[in-house]
């Protein structure tokens, strides 16, 4: 294993990703491609490596939430189909096309003025466009049959765009009440039959994120878009126990005890703030993880740990880059593994728990651990590569 100067690092098992893939696969329509949502590092998890294995293992798309996540992909020789989910300023346009990265649009001018640009800008490639719908999540997209319509013909007038999807994304596919979500969808084929009857084809059609892809597989459309899922996460309790597919976690995040003692002096207090006060004789051990590294300070005297397959406590304020947990009377070493999230002899911290303990959602929990974590990526049960923000030696 490298050596790590600062002994915390995530291990993404990629065995545990392919599975994923297969599992929800075999869940949905057969003719359905799978779109894997490496956004935001690929939830945590490592953007680049993730993307790779998923083309390999079932997915035949990308996305991502900015055109500089897909160029970093892209710098990575990944040459599959990139859509950017969110808005993208026209100031890109150029960029995207030259990188070949899909955009997603709903807005005429906009449509018209990356024409224009790109006209001007002679040889910078066509850009493809997937054009959103608002079918209920309000955040971004055509509301009206009319909206819908414009823009459509708009960019089937424009020389330099070629229209290649159209998707909406579902607000509640992940809650038991399923109301909104049918309505959503019906609401969306109807857009869809609008079009048709103007004779109009269709590019490729999609709707599904992981909970409506596990609740719904009849909605699978052309393409699912796959985030949580793939990393083995549930979007939701409520998804999790419909016991539709079994989904394996790929992230444990691991750190090395940095320095153990038994607290025989006085003053007994632990971090910032003095919040925890030390029994005589307790032993405490320092690990080298703190809120910079996404390990989030409301997990102050509150979080847990593994060591030697026990749950040991938080103890005092969670630092910028260090915790204490306390080994009670037990013995610990120094350069000892403990698990922060993941497995440790039969034991587990799931992120699920870690999230209800923050009051967010595991989706959050992974995606804000910091870059300044190595990632070591197994492959066949064995560490194959190790993704470093320095050189380590
Ligand atoms: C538009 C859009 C997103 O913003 C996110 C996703 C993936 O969602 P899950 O992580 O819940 O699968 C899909 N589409």
């Amino acid at each position: 294993m490298t050596k790590l100067c600062r002994e915390v690092w995530i291990e993404v098992n990629l065995d545990a990703i392919k599975k994923n893939l297969r599992a929800i696969r075999y869940h949905i329509t057969k003719k359905s491609k799978i779109m894997a949502v490496v956004k935001a590092n690929a939830y945590g998890h490592g953007s680049v490596e993730v993307a790779r294995h998923a083309l390999e293992h079932g997915a035949s798309e990308l996305a991502v939430a900015s055109v500089e996540e897909g160029i970093v992909l892209r710098k990575a020789g990944i040459t599959a189909p990139i859509l950017v989910l969110g808005f993208t300023a026209l100031s890109c346009v150029k960029k995207s096309a030259v990188w070949n990265i899909t955009l997603s649009a709903f807005q005429v001018s906009w449509i018209k003025k990356a024409n224009r640009i790109l006209e001007k800008e002679a040889g910078s490639g066509r850009l493809a466009i997937h054009i959103i719908v608002d079918t209920g999540m309000g955040r971004l997209g055509v509301r009206t049959e009319e909206d819908l319509l414009a823009i459509v013909k708009a960019v089937r007038l424009s020389k330099y765009l070629s229209w290649e999807g159209i998707f909406t994304h579902f607000s509640t596919a992940d809650e038991e009440d399923t109301t909104l979500t049918k309505l959503q969808h019906d609401k969306f084929i109807s857009f869809l039959r609008f079009l048709k009857n103007q004779d109009i084809e269709l590019p490729t059609v999609h709707m599904s994120n992981t909970a409506a892809a596990i609740a719904f597989p009849e909605f699978s459309a052309d393409m699912i878009r796959l985030g949580i899922g793939l990393y083995g996460l549930y979007p939701s309790a409520y998804i999790k126990q419909l016991n539709l597919v079994k989904l394996t976690p790929a992230l444990s995040l691991k750190a090395r005890i940095a320095y153990v003692k038994t607290m025989r002096t006085e003053p007994r207090t632990i971090s910032y703030g003095a919040t925890y006060i030390a029994e005589p004789d307790e032993v405490i051990a320092t690990l080298p993880i703190g809120y910079a590294d996404g390990y989030s300070r409301a997990l102050s005297n509150c979080g847990f740990v593994l060591h030697r397959g026990r749950r040991v406590p938080v103890v005092g304020r969670v630092t910028m880059d260090m915790i204490m947990v306390s080994l009670g009377e037990s013995e610990g070493k120094q350069g000892e593994e403990v698990v922060i999230y993941g497995h440790q002899k039969g034991a587990e911290i799931p992120v699920d728990e870690v999230a209800e303990m923050l009051n967010t959602i595991n989706y959050e929990v992974v995606s804000t651990l910091s870059r300044r974590i190595p990632r070591f990526y197994i492959r066949d049960g064995e560490i194959f590569k190790v993704s470093t923000p320095v050189m380590y030696v």
